[in-house]
């Protein structure tokens, strides 16, 4: 269920939350998330960012079955003072930022059904615990993500929202990072997803082109098939450095002055890792 607008659904708090009521997934809801865990963590060694890889780790996500929020948020509270808590799907985005802001996750409590296997439309707690959670253990993109809902409680009194969430989309969901190993993914949009986990580092299609904030917050993006652009960052420092170096009104004034770039697009200033053939998005009849 979508819930963009108005007051929160019945049996929710006011900011949204909901029991995750752990205790009424059935056996077979448990079986789905090791199916998908046991896909993502073969594939997973030799493509995701280190320091991703240590989060599941330190979170114990690998133990069977959907992860209690209660007991994971102890072990998260310990690595950086972050919490996970449920949520019955899509929030209104001020309710989002105030959760972040106060270093609180949420995470959707339903697990997709075995028919959605490989795609869904809403966060489920696969999305949101596996994808999201394990970098929340890493001290430094924990403080870039309670920086990024402090800037969209700012960017909500700027009318800047659209820009602003260009940038969660192309980091915090799609984003790629340079390590000694070469080119990882490190966004939970990727890494909770079979098919863009490889699609996204081997594919010739996509454009890898090299992070910069003005340049990603003018490019749209989709949300309805793989993308046909990633964008690469030099370290998780480097993120949150420019992000809290940034005075990002300024920036929007910059943006709203500027053309929007489509998805594919490459300019001659960009930095670029791999031109894509978008072979892909071409196959499809979108580019
Ligand atoms: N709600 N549950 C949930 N999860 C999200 O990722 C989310 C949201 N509401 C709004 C929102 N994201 C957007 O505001 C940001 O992605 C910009
Ligand atoms: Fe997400």
């Amino acid at each position: 269920m979508s819930y963009a607008h108005g007051t929160p659904p019945e049996g929710a708090a006011a900011d949204w939350t909901i029991p995750q009521r752990w205790e009424r997934y059935s056996a077979a809801e448990h079986a789905l998330w090791d199916r998908l865990f046991d896909r993502q963590a073969k594939l997973l060694p030799a493509r995701a960012a280190p320091e991703f890889l240590a989060g599941l780790d330190v979170l114990r996500l690998g133990d069977s079955g959907i992860p209690n929020f209660d007991a994971l948020s102890e072990r998260l509270m310990n690595a950086t003072g972050w919490q996970v808590v449920a949520v019955p799907g899509l929030i209104p985005d001020d309710v989002f930022f105030e959760h972040l802001a106060n270093r609180r996750f949420v995470a959707g409590n339903f697990i997709r059904t075995p028919e959605q296997l490989d795609y869904l439309q809403e966060p489920d707690v696969f999305h949101d615990v596996f994808g999201h959670v394990p970098l929340l253990a890493n001290p430094v993109f924990a403080d870039y993500m309670q920086a990024y809902g402090q800037g969209g409680q700012r960017a909500n009194g700027l009318g800047a929202i659209q820009r602003l969430a260009r940038l969660y989309w192309y980091t915090v969901e799609f984003g790629l990072i340079q390590s000694a190993e070469g080119l990882r993914i490190y966004g939970a949009g990727i890494v909770s997803s079979h098919g863009e986990s490889i699609f996204a580092l081997d594919d010739p299609s996509p454009n890898r082109v090299g992070f910069d904030l003005l340049r990603l917050m003018r490019t749209r993006y989709r949300i309805d098939d793989y993308q046909q652009s990633y964008f690469v960052i030099d370290s998780f420092e480097d993120l949150l450095r420019q992000t809290l170096e940034t005075d990002f009104a300024p920036l929007y004034e910059q943006v709203a002055q500027l053309t929007d770039i489509a998805p594919a697009d490459v300019l001659p200033e960009d930095r670029i890792y791999t031109r894509g053939t978008q072979a892909y998005a071409l196959a499809k009849g979108v580019a």
